[in-house]
């Protein structure tokens, strides 16, 4: 709708859709957006949006990341940057191959027709992308690369297949990463999810624990500490030690990892995970009731997953194995259980249990009636090395060991988990748990049953999926040489037609059975061999796309190293907190490893991270089942591409969910026409002299020029908004009942005006311009300095009371602080008078208005 303002000046009518109509062929051929200019010297910025999934139509969500992000790319374009803001498509992956599977079309058609329409409606809201970086990472010419990063790690052992108990979709019929199941069911289509032997490739990213963990400093301050967290505790590194025990009729011993070596003396069972290939064969070994009972209780365990096993408020499960185990240092003999609490994936897969300082040993200890013995006196509090006597916290006096909390776990039922000092631990009682810890590590070093050692939660990343719409693993399997990875000069290993093959989930890849695809030469023997049939998990694409959009065009290798060294890391990403943990994960593991092969010279991918909120409606989720779906293409329609990029960037901050309820597009449309008629209104020509302006509209102007950067780079992109519309209201102010149209100062205005209005309506901004009489495009404009001598504030009165009545009036910068307000108050002779010989009992300063000596009465 063209909004037309009687009241507001210009004759000349606002229309969004005939501004759109009139620039965006304009753009195209300009290119302004270009990063590959012959000669061009501008220093670089990277700004980066996470790539879209083409499940449909662009939604709310993408309007709201990429006009953040362009607001970023187009500020560092102002500010004389050369500036790489580059899209492509998150191409693969299940919802393309399930929708194929649904309508009996080929995913591949269904994802290029969604790549297409999403183009056609990024075009209109005209992030200022750098069109000829485009890329798809299920073209060839991306999963190519996809495939020689997998044999590059191969060949560094980082990429390996074993098998191992795997979390399994029934309804997807795929692997899952542990990361993909949320609290026990498939994150793509909710399905509980069980746990399978297969054999599947692993790529090793627990050899980056350290520096997956380490790394994060590097990015405090850059990265919202949040995501830090986030990420922390998903690598979640635990430092502890190994200890072996002896098992009486097994040559080998085992190892347990625990963290508290100090409480070795305490252990009063063993626990091994029921699942563990241990637990089969102690087993095995006990007598026929016990391994009978064990197959039930295995198969029980199979069907939990690994939260609730480690769940604490879970029923304790467990069966005796009837086996022994000897404590390394006391010699005690203890029993051997199993329990599904222990996880065979984690340490060794099995525990020395010390219920008195563990709450699930001590559950597990009460439910099967096991002896609970304490080996550190938690009523012996240490500070340093002086022990501290307890005292009574209300009275202050020493407590008698009588008074303080029983050190007994078994009746009490909770776990004794704080410092204090060794006891029933033989030779090394009276120490502190920490010394303790120290010492018994050395202890068992010294004779060769155990040392320190490291844990993460983090496990190495599961990357073979059974589906079809992926990268093929370029290995052969041949009967003779067993694994063959594909030569490098026989990439890409393209995918066989989808046409012919049943691509319905089956637990095997659909590859398979594309016979005349799998069947190849063996590359070493030349023998009858097999195609590996399994795809890459998509999070393989995502982890080095960043680079492949430097390179985006070249067919002889991944990415350029020159192309890396020019623009490489990422200065600024921008995406959902959807993706906090595993995407960014992996593309730190991904840069970390081609930092070791010597691809690039930086270890972390992302300087900078911003994550948008959400986009909602009335407090809820948006959803096409709920029917409250905000749909992008009919607001793009209603209110076109600056007034919805307008309404977002002014919502509130952009960590923040937006409800969509409570902003108003059309409000925005209004403000656009309202500060588009300013340009048209101005009188003066483009060579007029600022300086002969009128001084109170300068003030503003420059004012906004001095405080837009900071605010952009603190990503304040609302508080900008409200200070644009202080200096378009100030404006039409100046036209209308000030000095009028022709005022040097109102032109100046304006075209600041243009210059932010266009990180956030570009084709406002645009039109603008050229209504200021210049050539396209604002865009490259470069920001302007602010003029300092317009900056310096007018000063204030404050008012100085002497027991509530005014006695002075001083004027003051509007910044003073409260000690300087007080000070000049005091210095007043009319207040010196009024206090006479009395001393103020106290003084009220309001900064920078007031002050009020009050004297005592
Ligand atoms: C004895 C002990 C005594 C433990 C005590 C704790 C407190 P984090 O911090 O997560 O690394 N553990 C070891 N392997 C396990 C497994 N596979 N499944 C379940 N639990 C396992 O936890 C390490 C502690 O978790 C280890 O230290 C071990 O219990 C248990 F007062 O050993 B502790
Ligand atoms: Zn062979």
């Amino acid at each position: 709708m063209p909004d037309h303002d009687e009241r507001d000046g210009s004759e000349a009518r606002y229309d969004f859709a005939a501004i759109q109509a009139k620039w965006l062929p304009a753009w195209e051929e300009l290119r302004p957006f270009r990063t590959d200019a012959p000669g061009d010297k501008r220093p670089r910025k990277y700004v980066l949006d996470m790539f879209p999934y083409p499940s449909g139509d662009l939604h709310m969500g993408h309007a709201e990341a990429f006009g953040f992000g362009d607001i970023v790319a187009r500020y560092w374009r102002q500010q004389g940057f050369n500036v790489l803001h580059p899209i492509g498509w998150d191409s693969f992956g299940l919802p393309a191959e399930n929708a194929a599977i649904k309508r009996g079309i080929d995913p591949r058609g269904w994802t290029y027709d969604n790549i297409a329409q999403q183009k056609r409606s990024f075009r209109i809201y005209a992030p200022s992308f750098d069109w000829s970086k485009e890329l798809h990472t299920s073209d060839p010419e991306y999963y190519k690369w996809n495939q020689w990063l997998f044999l590059k790690l191969y060949e560094k052992g980082l990429a390996y297949r074993k098998d191992g108990s795997v979390n399994w979709c029934p309804n997807d019929q795929t692997v899952l990463a542990n990361e993909q199941v949320i609290d026990g069911h498939c994150e793509r289509c909710g399905f509980a999810v069980v746990k399978k032997k297969l054999t599947q490739w692993y790529f090793r990213v627990t050899d980056y624990g350290d520096r997956l963990l380490d790394d994060l400093n590097q990015l405090e301050g850059s990265w919202p500490s949040r995501v830090l967290t986030m990420q922390r505790n998903w690598i979640g590194r635990s430092i502890g030690a190994d200890v072996q025990f002896r098992i009486e009729g097994r040559n080998e011993p085992i190892a347990v990892y625990t963290t508290r070596p100090d409480t070795l003396y305490g252990a009063t069972f063993l626990v091994v995970a029921p699942d563990s290939d241990l637990a089969s064969e102690l087993a095995m070994d006990a007598p026929a009731h016990v391994r009978e009972r064990f197959d039930d209780y295995l198969r029980q365990t199979q069907a939990a997953t690994d939260i609730e096993r480690l769940s604490t408020d879970r029923e304790k499960t467990g069966m005796f194995l009837e086996r022994y185990a000897i404590n390394p240092l006391s010699g005690e003999r203890l029993p051997i259980w199993t329990a599904d609490y222990v996880l065979a994936e984690y340490g060794h897969g099995a525990v020395m249990a010390v219920p008195a300082h563990d709450q699930r040993d001590l559950d597990f200890a009460r439910t099967f009636d096991l002896p609970v013995r304490v080996v550190v006196d938690t009523n012996a509090p240490i500070t340093g090395a002086i022990p501290v006597i307890p005292t009574d916290p209300e009275t202050g006096e020493a407590l008698l060991p009588e008074d303080l909390p029983p050190l007994d776990p078994a009746s009490t039922g909770v776990a004794l988990t704080g410092d204090g000092r060794l006891i029933n631990s033989g030779p090394f009682n009276g120490l502190s748990k920490n010394n303790a810890i120290h010492r018994i590590t050395e202890a068992l070093e010294s004779s060769s049953i155990g040392h320190a050692a490291r844990n993460f939660r983090l496990r190495d990343w599961l990357i073979s999926r059974q589906r079809y719409w992926g990268t093929p693993i370029p290995i052969i399997h041949c009967p003779a040489c067993g694994e063959v990875p594909v030569p490098e000069d026989q990439l890409p290993v393209v995918l066989p037609d989808a046409e012919g093959l049943d691509l319905k989930p089956k637990g095997t890849s659909p590859l398979g059975a594309a016979t005349e695809w799998s069947t190849v030469d063996c590359p070493n023997c030349g023998g009858k061999a097999t195609r590996d049939s399994d795809t890459m998990d998509t999070f393989v694409d995502s982890s080095w796309y960043y680079l492949r959009y430097l390179s985006a065009n070249d067919d002889t290798q991944a990415f350029d190293p020159a192309e890396v060294e020019k623009w490489a890391p990422v200065d600024q990403y921008v995406g959902g907190v959807e993706h906090a943990i595993l995407h960014l994960l992996y593309s730190r593991f991904m840069t970390k490893v081609l930092f070791d092969l010597g691809y690039v010279s930086f270890t972390e991918p992302f300087m900078s991270l911003l994550n948008q909120g959400q986009v909602i409606l009335n407090g809820a989720a948006m959803s096409k089942s709920k029917g409250n779906l905000v749909e992008f293409a009919d607001e793009l329609r209603q209110h076109g591409a600056d007034a919805l990029r307008m309404t977002i960037a002014f919502a509130g901050p952009p960590e923040d969910d937006i409800d969509w309820a409570d902003v108003s597009a059309a409000g925005s449309a209004k403000f656009l026409a309202r500060a588009w008629r300013l340009a048209h209104d101005v009188t003066s020509s483009p060579d007029v002299e600022w300086r002969s302006g009128d001084i109170a509209l300068r003030r503003v102007t420059h004012r906004l020029l001095a405080d837009a950067p900071a605010l952009v780079e603190q990503f304040k992109f609302n508080v900008v908004v409200a200070r644009l519309m202080e200096l378009v209201n100030a404006t039409r102010k100046a036209i209308d009942s000030g000095p009028g149209p022709q005022d040097a100062a109102v032109r100046e205005a304006a075209e600041v005006v243009t210059l932010v209005l266009n990180l956030f309506a570009p084709y406002t901004a645009e039109d603008m311009w050229q209504a200021l009489g210049y050539e396209p495009t604002v865009a490259l404009q470069l920001w302007r300095r602010a003029d300092p001598s317009l900056l310096i504030e007018e000063s204030l009165t404050a008012i100085v009371q002497v027991d509530g009545k005014v006695r002075d009036r001083v004027e003051v910068s509007p910044k003073i602080g409260a000690d300087e307000l007080e000070g000049l108050a005091r210095a007043s002779a009319a207040v010196q008078r009024a206090l006479g010989d009395r001393e103020p009992a106290s003084v009220v300063v309001r900064a920078p208005r007031l002050v009020n000596f009050v004297t005592a009465k």
